[in-house]
C-alpha cells in the first residue's frame, strides 16, 4: 500500500482509471481513413526444445509437405506430450530482444539504443486479440501492460482460475485441440521435400513443447512495434525473411451455407495472426467431425479480406487497424512509467466483448499476484531490467 501511494504522490496525480470505447461494428462508416500496416520484418528466430529451453538456433523449424489424403488426425493422440498451461509470460520474447541486442554490441552499437525507436513489444496472439476486439462476440481478455524507457510492453493476464480451467478441459474439446497439432504433423518434415516426391506421412508424434518463434518488427500508423509469434513451418527453405513462412490450421468441413458466415468470422483471426507476423500463406486442413481429413485450401493471407468482403459474416480489416491504433494513443496517454526505478506500475486493460477495454492501474495485491514470488519487477524479469540499467 505504501508503495501505492508513493506513486501518486510522485506522479502529483493519481493513476485514474480511463476507459476506451467504440462504436458498434454495424456503422462500418466509422473508419475514417486507412491506418498503414507496415510489413513486418524478421529480426530473429528461436526455438524451444521438448524440454522447453529456448536456444538461438533453428532446431524446431519444420518444412511443409502435402499432407495425405484422409489422414486421421486421431493418430498419436495418446502420445501427445502436452506442455502444461502457464501465464501469459514474456520472458521468451524478451530473451529474443536482448539477443538481437548483444547483438548490436557486437557490431558496436549500443544494446538497447534501437529500443527507443520501439513503441510496444507484444507476443502476436496478443495483438491478434487486440486488433479483432471489436467483432469479438464472447471472449474477454485481460492485458498487464508496463512502460518501461518508453515503451510498451505488453502480455496476457492469465488467472490461476483460468490456467486450472486450461488444463481441465473435457476430452472431448480436448481431442479437437489435438486435429490441430496432429493436422500440423501430416503437414510438417524436418527435412525438405524431396524433389522426386517423398512420401507424404506422420512428421513425428506431437510435443506441444517445441515451438519455433520469430520476432519481427513492423510500425502500425506511427507506432513502431516488436512482435513475437510461433511460425508453424516454411515452403522450401528459409531465406531470414518471413516470405516463406506458412500457417496452418484445421477448420470442420463446410456442408452448407449455413456454415460460411461462421468460417468467414473464424478467417478473421486466421488473417490477423498471419498478417501481424508477416506470414503470406495459410493453409487449412478440413476435417470431419470425427478428425479425418477431407481436402486442403490454401489462402493467400493478403487477399483474404477481398475474399469475405459483402458476405454474410463478413468484417472490415481496415477498423480493426483503426481500433488498434486508438487502443494504442489511449495506451501512451494513460500508461505512466514508474516514478522510481524502483517501484513498478502495472497496468491492467480488460476487455469485455461488445463493450469496450478499461484501464487501471493494479494495486500492490495485484502486482503480487502478476509476480507470483518469482524474482520480478512488476512482470519484468530482473535480468531484463538489469539489462535496461546497465
Ligand atoms: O501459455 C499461454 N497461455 C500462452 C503462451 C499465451 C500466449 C503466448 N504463449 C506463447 C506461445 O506458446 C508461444 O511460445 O507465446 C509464444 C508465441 O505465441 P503466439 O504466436 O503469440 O501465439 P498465438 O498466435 O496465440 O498462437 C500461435 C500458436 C497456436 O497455433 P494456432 O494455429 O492454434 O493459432 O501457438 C500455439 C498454438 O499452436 N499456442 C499454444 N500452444 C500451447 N499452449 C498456446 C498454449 N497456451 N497458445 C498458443
Ligand atoms: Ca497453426
Amino acid at each position: 500500500e505504501s508503495k501505492r501511494l508513493h506513486l501518486d504522490n510522485v506522479l502529483g496525480e493519481p493513476c485514474a482509471n480511463a476507459s476506451l470505447a467504440y462504436p458498434p461494428t454495424s456503422h462500418v462508416t466509422w473508419s475514417p481513413h486507412a491506418i498503414p500496416f507496415q510489413k513486418p520484418q524478421s529480426l530473429l528466430s528461436f526455438s524451444y526444445s521438448p524440454s522447453r529451453l529456448l536456444e538461438f538456433s533453428d532446431s524446431a523449424m519444420w518444412y511443409y509437405v502435402e499432407p495425405p489424403g484422409g489422414a486421421d488426425l486421431q493418430h498419436g493422440y495418446d502420445r501427445w506430450i502436452r506442455r502444461p498451461e502457464e501465464k501469459g509470460r514474456i520472458d521468451g520474447l524478451l530473451r529474443g530482444i536482448a539477443k538481437i541486442g548483444s547483438d548490436k554490441e557486437k557490431r558496436g552499437e549500443s544494446s538497447t539504443t534501437w529500443l527507443r525507436d520501439v513503441g510496444m513489444v507484444s507476443w502476436r496472439g496478443v495483438m491478434t486479440k487486440i486488433l479483432t476486439a471489436p467483432y469479438e462476440e464472447r471472449d474477454p481478455w485481460e492485458l498487464n501492460i508496463m512502460l518501461l524507457d518508453g515503451t510498451l510492453y505488453f502480455e496476457e493476464y492469465i488467472s490461476d482460475a483460468k490456467i486450472r480451467e486450461k488444463n481441465n478441459i473435457p476430452p472431448k474439446q480436448r481431442i479437437q485441440m489435438y486435429y490441430g497439432y496432429s493436422f500440423e504433423s501430416f503437414c510438417t518434415s524436418d527435412r525438405p521435400p524431396d524433389p522426386r516426391g517423398r512420401m507424404p506421412g506422420w512428421g513425428g508424434d506431437v510435443d506441444t513443447n517445441v515451438q519455433w518463434c520469430c520476432v519481427a518488427k513492423t510500425k502500425l500508423a506511427d507506432t513502431r512495434m516488436i512482435i513475437g509469434g510461433e511460425v508453424d513451418c516454411v515452403r522450401e527453405r528459409f531465406d531470414g525473411t518471413t516470405d516463406n513462412f506458412v500457417e496452418l490450421k484445421t477448420s470442420l468441413t463446410i456442408r452448407g451455407p449455413q456454415d460460411e458466415p461462421r468460417f468467414e468470422k473464424k478467417l478473421l483471426k486466421f488473417y490477423f495472426q498471419s498478417f501481424l507476423l508477416g506470414v503470406p500463406e495459410i493453409i487449412v486442413g478440413f476435417r470431419t467431425p470425427s478428425g479425418r481429413l477431407t481436402t486442403l485450401q490454401e489462402f493467400k493471407t493478403l487477399q483474404i479480406p477481398r475474399m469475405v468482403r459483402d458476405k454474410p459474416g463478413s468484417w472490415d480489416p481496415q477498423l480493426c487497424l483503426g481500433w488498434g491504433s486508438r487502443f494504442i494513443a489511449f495506451l501512451k496517454e494513460n500508461v505512466s512509467s514508474p516514478p522510481t526505478q524502483d517501484v513498478p506500475c502495472i497496468w491492467r486493460a480488460s476487455f469485455t466483448p461488445k463493450s469496450g477495454v478499461t484501464l487501471k492501474p493494479l494495486d500492490q495485491s495485484g502486482v503480487d499476484e502478476v509476480v507470483n514470488g518469482e524474482d520480478r519487477f512488476g512482470f519484468f524479469p530482473s535480468w531484463y531490467i538489469n539489462g535496461f540499467m546497465a
